[in-house]
């Protein structure tokens, strides 16, 4: 393709442009700036005239085709009526007459979006066509190829028209000889040469003169057989090697892309720094969102510190009232007390769980409405820190007032003790001391009777034995009802010892329960509290973190754009050096 390297360069910088105007005004930098860039795009598409000069029938047609490897121009007609044809892309194919001279000819083919190409029929008319021609496409003509016939190239008419015209298209303008194939090379050599001389002596300069054979391009083009060597025979490579290099050379072009590029290179500057900044400020949240959060963490972990304390009172209290009942427990449950009691009166422990709670509860109310007070004072520095924090490091203002009104706490106060009561209860409902020691109670009196039976029974046998003189019955009877006696005392005692021994484990257990409960359940009740405030952070760090995604994506995208500049910016000096 003619003018590769510039068309790629052209095209990667028109998609940079208009990726960059679409990403200028999301970062919110110059917005008007973002616009120029658009009209950079689009004038940077202007597409390349290219004007074909010579007699009918030289090949120019031929030749056109050869060279965009379409075939879009018709060859081998002689025209009724000589019409300048200007070839220019439409979707579908039509011809439109502009004046009786000129025809503008739509052929839907992809290259001519990027070249126009003029195609002057015959030089060999009115001397008023071609003062049309001279001024209607000289000043938009970035080429002009004035084609000869290798087999008559010095047809007067053409060279009369060169005269003409040559002060206006001197400027990459080039001369074909075309149809060199049905010459030999010798006399190819031997008209080039003349026609050197002609140029020096009619114009006092030189054109640059490619001799080719149009018919063999096309078909190295087209049929693809033999394709190199028509390809090399046909000349075509020194021609389009020239035409590409005058074609990155045009200055206006090459400007307008060197300044579209130094253009999109200072927005894109610009797009960095901003996306760069955004970043780090960025990050400076993030930092601050964390701070903030841990800093609840802390005062929320120093209230729970303080609730500990409480909690731990509370156990002392407990194990007060515990040592207490187990005193009185002890007291009650020895085979001294089970004696009396079948002699003078039935103990009970009836009543004993609700004694134990009373003892419980009046202490601790007291405790945990100080504690509700340790909270609110808490939670309400946390709620004065939050608000604070907020607007300081992340420049939020809260609406709403985070610090919970008297009602609220008042609530509170009932909540939490009426949960610590609860918890109480409960722990104490557990050891269930009345069920544990009333069956035992009556179990020992049991015993406790049967003792005083075996002494009272042994004791009227042996004053009987004793009586009647009976001795050794006497210390026999005596003997067993001791030993009788001491057997069931000791079977009742042991019973009671593993009765108290259960007792206390159940209310060491009881103590356990109780702690883990208390502290478990008080840290939800403080976590629940305090979630209040991560309700209120956590949209926000949401939205940080959305716009940590948008903004990431443009600065990789800001930088993306200035490394394809920078390719460019090489390329275009390459192309530039290439020319020189
Ligand atoms: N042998 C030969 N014939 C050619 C060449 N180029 C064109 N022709 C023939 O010359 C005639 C005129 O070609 P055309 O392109 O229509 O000339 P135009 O009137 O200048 O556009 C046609 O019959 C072509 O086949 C060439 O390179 N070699
Ligand atoms: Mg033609």
């Amino acid at each position: 393709m003619i003018g590769q390297e510039y068309f790629d360069l052209r095209s990667n910088l028109a998609v940079t442009l208009r990726s960059l105007s679409v990403l200028a005004p999301e970062v919110g930098v110059d917005t008007d700036e973002a616009r120029i860039l658009e009209t950079l795009a689009s004038t940077l598409k202007t597409p390349f005239v290219f004007v074909v000069s010579g007699e009918v029938n030289v090949g120019k047609s031929t030749f056109l085709n050869a060279l965009f490897g379409e075939e879009f121009s018709e060859t081998g007609v002689v025209p009724t009526t000589e019409k300048i044809l200007f070839f220019k892309y439409g979707e579908t194919e039509k011809r439109v007459s502009i004046t009786s001279t000129l025809e503008e000819v739509f052929v839907p083919v992809e290259f001519l979006k990027d070249f126009h190409v003029v195609d002057t029929p015959g030089t060999n008319s009115v001397e008023v066509e071609h003062q049309a021609i001279t001024e209607r496409f000289v000043p938009m003509a970035d080429m002009v190829i004035f084609v000869f016939s290798s087999m008559n190239p010095w047809a007067a008419s053409a060279w009369q028209f060169l005269e003409k015209v040559h002060h206006h298209w001197m400027k990459n303008a080039i001369f074909l000889l075309q149809q060199s194939d049905l010459r030999t090379p010798e006399e190819i050599d031997a008209i080039l040469d003349y026609m050197k001389q002609l140029c020096r002596q009619r114009f006092n300069r030189e054109f640059p003169i490619y001799p080719v054979s149009a018919k063999k391009a096309f078909l190295a083009r087209s049929s693809g057989l033999d394709r190199e060597r028509l390809m090399k025979e046909s000349g075509f490579a020194n021609l389009e090697q020239h035409i590409s290099a005058a074609l990155a050379a045009n200055t206006s072009r090459m400007g307008k892309v060197r300044h579209a590029l130094s253009v999109a290179q200072g927005i894109v500057s610009k797009l960095q720094r901003e996306t760069g900044t955004r970043v780090g400020n960025r990050e400076e949240k993030t930092k601050a969102f964390d701070n903030i959060e841990n800093e609840l963490k802390s005062i929320e972990g120093r209230t729970n510190t303080k609730l500990a304390t409480i909690i731990e009172a509370t156990m002392g209290d407990f194990e007060k009232v515990a040592d207490d009942i187990l005193a009185m427990i002890y007291k009650m449950l020895t085979p001294w007390l089970a004696l009396q009691s079948v002699i003078f009166e039935k103990r009970s422990v009836i009543g004993i769980d609700k004694v134990m709670l009373d003892k419980l509860r009046n202490p601790n109310l007291e405790r945990w409405d100080s504690a509700v007070a340790i909270i609110e004072d808490d939670i309400g520095h946390a709620a004065d820190y939050l608000t604070e924090a907020v607007s300081e490091r992340l420049k939020v203002q809260l609406r709403e007032d985070l610090r919970s009104d008297e009602f609220f706490w008042n609530a509170q106060k009932k909540r939490l003790v009426d949960r610590v009561d609860e918890m109480l209860l409960r722990g104490a409902e557990k050891i269930e001391l009345e069920k544990l020691l009333s069956p035992t109670l009556i179990k020992t009196r049991k015993m406790a009777t049967g003792f005083s039976l075996v002494l009272v029974g042994s004791l009227v046998m042996a004053i009987g034995c004793a009586t009647i003189g009976k001795w050794t019955l006497t210390a026999f009877i005596t003997g067993l009802g001791s030993l009788m006696g001491a057997a069931l005392w000791t079977i009742c005692n042991q019973e009671l010892r593993r009765i108290r021994q259960i007792a206390t484990e159940r209310m060491i257990a009881a103590r356990t329960g109780l702690w883990h409960t208390m502290t478990e359940q008080l840290r939800e009740e403080l976590r629940i509290l305090y979630d209040t405030f991560n309700r209120i952070l956590q949209p926000m760090r949401e939205k940080l973190q959305e716009q940590e995604r948008r903004q990431t994506g443009q600065y990789d995208q800001a930088e993306a754009m200035a490394q394809m500049l920078r390719k460019l910016d090489v390329q275009v000096n390459e192309l530039a050096a290439q020319v020189d």
